[in-house]
């Protein structure tokens, strides 16, 4: 429903403005982008592109529909996915927030524990990784063929691949002259999220010698200064693991012995180290379970979309592969039935090993419904499982089966 057309355009904002507020206050989800919604991810954030699929209005949870992920290596800004738990009140925009004032903390296992304006951060040298941010969710309603998890039904599309600038963090911390406890084995990152009375800050940790290896504090992305909606004006982001690892609006780090006790690192956000039958309970502890770290390979279909009805001769099938960047993507492959036969796709090889490769692949396909099949596989031997609910959870995290798609040849 879009909002009558007699009204003005003042009167149009007012009715949007209610619609949202009173999706938000009810909790209700706003209807998928397509089915007609009631708002558009436009009108609740500024800026995203109103093609985007809305889960929740607020916090906001958009999805990207894959085929539009198609088009460019690099995600557009107005394209990519948003997944908040919680939401500063004035974040929702792809507009800038503002760096000077911004504080950031640098505490706990540290000799000489401080804090800093983030307006330091511009004045030190950029690093800029293209990198795939991608939710531990994507693609969780694909579980639904053995038993359904809990949590957003995301599709395909819970994933982009950006380009974030900002300053490694090893270089953030020589720069104050900070002094780590040699017990200091993980990193926690919290984020300023303005949560409701009663609730805690989003955060989560990471292995140390990881992060100061890898993760930067970025300031920009997409050569734009970093949206407020996607963790402006600062975020601890960390090339190659799961996006929920990348906390928005960074207000500290904390370093320390051990994981964080917050409910983001456990029990949420973990998968089990065991194989578990798909239905069964589990509940995730810091020793039977691991947290959403580094990006399990993946292969998607992203055009044509799942029950297409193509037209008969050759299709073209499009679609993206990456892993966690520690090895380079050695190739795609792609079954026309039903992983009887292979054949390899073409890759566009980026120059960065934490962006993902788009491929594609000519299939010429026989009359009737076919099932596509493709997977991808790393240079250190990295797979897909044929059947990914054999990595049920009961949250459905990380999924990672062989990409499956029926299409109807007329
Ligand atoms: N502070 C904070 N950081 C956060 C979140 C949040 O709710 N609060 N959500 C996380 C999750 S689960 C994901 S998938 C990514 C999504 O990033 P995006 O909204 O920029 O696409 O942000 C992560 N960082
Ligand atoms: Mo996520």
């Amino acid at each position: 429903m879009k909002a009558p057309p007699h009204l003005t355009a003042l009167d149009r904002r007012r009715f949007l403005k209610s619609a949202s507020i009173a999706l938000a206050a009810t909790g209700v989800r706003a209807r998928p982008a397509w089915s007609m919604p009631l708002v558009s991810a436009a009108d609740l954030v500024t800026g995203k592109d109103p093609r985007l699929a809305i889960h929740t209005a607020r916090p906001a949870v958009f999805e990207t529909p894959a085929a539009l992920l198609a088009a460019e290596q690099v995600t557009p800004l107005p394209l990519v996915f948003v997944r908040n738990s919680q939401q500063p009140a004035d974040a929702a925009t792809l507009a800038a927030a503002k760096l000077a004032g911004w504080k950031i903390e640098l505490a706990a296992l540290v000799e000489n524990p401080q804090a800093f304006d983030a307006a330091v951060l511009a004045d030190l040298p950029q690093v800029e990784r293209e990198m795939v941010l991608q939710c531990s969710g994507n693609s969780r309603s694909l579980f639904a063929h053995s038993v359904v998890t809990k949590g957003t039904p995301w599709g395909r599309g819970g994933m982009a691949n950006v380009r974030f600038a900002g300053v490694p963090l090893a270089a953030v911390l020589e720069r104050f002259g900070l002094k780590i406890k040699p017990e200091a084995k993980y990193l926690t990152a919290e984020g300023r999220d303005d949560p409701a009375p009663g609730e805690q800050d989003f955060e989560h940790s990471i292995p140390l010698a990881e992060a100061l290896k890898k993760s930067l504090l970025a300031l920009r992305m997409n050569g734009q200064p970093l949206p407020a909606i996607h963790g402006g004006p600062v975020r601890l982001v960390t090339p190659g693991f799961y996006g929920t690892m990348h906390v928005k609006w960074l207000s500290s780090l904390r370093f320390e012995a051990g994981e964080s006790e917050h409910t983001s690192q456990v029990p949420h956000y973990r998968t089990p180290l065991e194989p578990i039958a798909p239905g069964q309970k589990f509940t995730a502890t810091l020793a039977n379970s691991e947290p959403n770290w580094r990006m399990k390979i993946k292969c998607v279909v992203l055009s044509p979309g799942p029950d297409a009805t193509l037209s008969a001769g050759s299709t073209t099938f499009q679609g993206v592969a990456f892993n966690d960047g520690e090895a380079r993507i050695a190739k795609v492959l792609v079954s026309p039935d039903a992983g009887r036969t292979w054949q390899a796709a073409e890759l566009d090889v980026p120059a960065s090993p934490y962006a993902w490769y788009r491929w594609h692949a000519a299939l010429k396909l026989p009359p009737g419904k076919q099932q596509v099949w493709a997977m991808a596989i790393d240079e250190l031997g990295r797979g897909q499982p044929m059947d990914g609910a054999i990595h049920w959870n009961p949250q459905g995290y990380t999924w990672n089966g062989v990409e499956k798609i029926s299409v109807t040849v007329g």
